[in-house]
């Protein structure tokens, strides 16, 4: 069952720039940065709620490392700005397969790394209604860190 917005992801061309943006005009603070590699990302994460099942709401700036990743074709052929949308679960591998079950195209066949060591997976945004749309298990234990 999706229980919450986990994180909305923003595709940006100077991440240090975009956070600096999101820190002086609202006070979001980073709370975890790293380099997904398999994704083609450097990324950001900025919390902005807890929520009542015991996960969080970020958003998630997120610099492509190559041209022909994901965020850097989007990048080229629409600029900066929302990217995806990610419904946070307990269970992303059951989601997923009953999703899949209803037609959706999920990308990928078992779930992969995604932030501070989440499980997640995609649903193509042509059957989407035109959002690129992300499913995330968060890790037992998410890092506490900035
Ligand atoms: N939102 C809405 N539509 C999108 C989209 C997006 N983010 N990305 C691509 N599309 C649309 C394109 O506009 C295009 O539509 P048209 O055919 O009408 O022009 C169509 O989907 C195909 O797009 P493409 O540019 O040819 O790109 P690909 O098919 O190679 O890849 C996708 C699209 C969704 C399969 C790929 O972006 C993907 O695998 N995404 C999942 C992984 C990802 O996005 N990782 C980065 C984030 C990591 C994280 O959140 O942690
Ligand atoms: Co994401």
């Amino acid at each position: 069952m999706l229980t919450r917005i986990d994180h909305i992801g923003i595709a940006c061309t100077d991440l240090d720039a975009t956070v600096e943006f999101y820190r002086a005009t609202y006070g979001f603070e980073v709370f975890h940065t790293e380099v997904n590699e398999e994704q083609g990302v450097r990324e950001a994460m900025l919390k902005i709620n807890g929520t009542s099942d015991g996960g969080a709401s970020y958003l998630q700036l997120l610099q492509p490392l190559r041209d022909d990743s994901p965020v850097g074709k989007w990048l080229a052929k629409n600029g900066e700005g929302v990217h995806h949308i990610a419904f946070g679960t307990a269970d992303v591998d059951g989601d997923a397969e009953a999703i899949r079950d209803k037609g959706v195209r999920v990308l990928y066949d078992a779930p992969r790394t995604g932030s501070m060591g989440s499980r997640i997976t995609f649903l193509h945004p042509k059957d989407c209604h035109g959002v690129l749309t992300e499913l995330v298990t968060s890790a037992p234990r998410p890092a506490e860190e900035h």
